[in-house]
């Protein structure tokens, strides 16, 4: 199945105009970054994110919130991008029409390479202040002693905690990022969409939204999601094996024209 559905896939693709990569956590497991689920049951096992990427979990426990966050940017930035963000960044230099809309705020997609990437949930690596949103563009910050809990440092405009810009659950998505990634989504002639368990809104309705505006939806992801119903074609590979597989497809399509 997994040797008919990539070379479909590759058909798919070479054949498209635009192409929109869609991603989740599964797409950084590779990389060394565990996914909300291995969360679960791992390192965060005493941490929820559901508790603490919020705005009341901040507001209650700033020191505690700014400390988890502390050591995850700790852990991406040991993390280098793998086979499969290199050649998500190739596809882009293949198909001219290529976008990436990712939930991930961890940055690998650029690091990769990637040049027009969506940021859905924002970017860890990047800070504004709780209460005017005032964006931090001092030096850079460091990384608390582990398992220290240290206070956000405050905002050099207003005096406010300084939180890290990314969206918390309960928040708006940035209109900006919502706008381009529906309109991506809508206009797509294929979706490919990797390592997400579709299980966070509204992200995961960006495949659901792609099939119903008459793109194809594939789908890399060694297990069932919630959006698998969305994928006219499952690659149930994990990123790092299945995208540059099919990028050599492609390349092989495209040179034989
Ligand atoms: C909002 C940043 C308006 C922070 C994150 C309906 C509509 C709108 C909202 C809601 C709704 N229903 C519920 C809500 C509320 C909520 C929500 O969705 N809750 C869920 C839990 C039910 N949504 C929100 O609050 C959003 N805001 O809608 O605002 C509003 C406001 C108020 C009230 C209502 C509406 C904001 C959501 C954004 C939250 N921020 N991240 C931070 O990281 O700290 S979410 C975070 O979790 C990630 O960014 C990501 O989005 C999500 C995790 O999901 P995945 O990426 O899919 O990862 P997961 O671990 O689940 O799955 C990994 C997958 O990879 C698996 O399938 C696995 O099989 C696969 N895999 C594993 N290895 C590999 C692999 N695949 C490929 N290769 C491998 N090697």
């Amino acid at each position: 199945m997994t040797e008919e559905a990539l070379e479909r896939a590759a058909e798919l693709l070479a054949g498209a105009a635009n192409v929109v990569v869609s991603t989740g956590a599964g797409m950084s497991k590779e990389s060394g970054i565990p996914t909300f689920r291995d969360a679960m049951e791992g390192l965060w096992a005493r941490y929820s994110p559901q508790e603490l990427a919020t705005e009341r979990g901040f507001r209650d426990q700033p020191a505690r919130v700014w400390s988890w966050y502390a050591e995850r940017r700790r852990q991406i930035a040991a993390c280098e991008p793998h086979a499969g963000h290199l050649a998500v960044a190739e596809l882009g230099r293949l198909l001219s029409g290529l976008a990436v809309v990712t939930q991930n705020i961890d940055g690998l997609h650029a690091a990769a390479g990637s040049e027009d990437v969506v940021e859905l949930h924002g970017n860890i690596n990047r800070f504004k202040c709780l209460d005017a949103g005032h964006p931090y563009a001092g030096e850079p910050l460091p990384f608390p002693d582990e398992n220290t809990s240290e206070p956000p440092p405050a905002c050099a405009v207003c005096g406010s905690p300084l939180r890290p810009d990314v969206v918390w659950f309960g928040e708006m998505l940035p209109p900006l990022a919502v706008e381009r990634a529906w309109q991506l989504a809508e206009n797509c002639d294929v979706m490919v969409v990797v390592g997400t368990s579709g299980t966070v809104w509204p992200a995961a309705e960006l495949p659901f939204v792609a099939r119903n505006n008459g793109g194809k939806v594939i789908e890399v992801n060694p297990e069932p999601s919630g959006v698998t119903e969305a994928a006219g074609l499952v690659i149930m590979r994990n990123a790092g094996e299945a995208l540059p597989e099919l990028v050599r497809r492609m390349e092989r399509r495209l040179a034989g024209r």
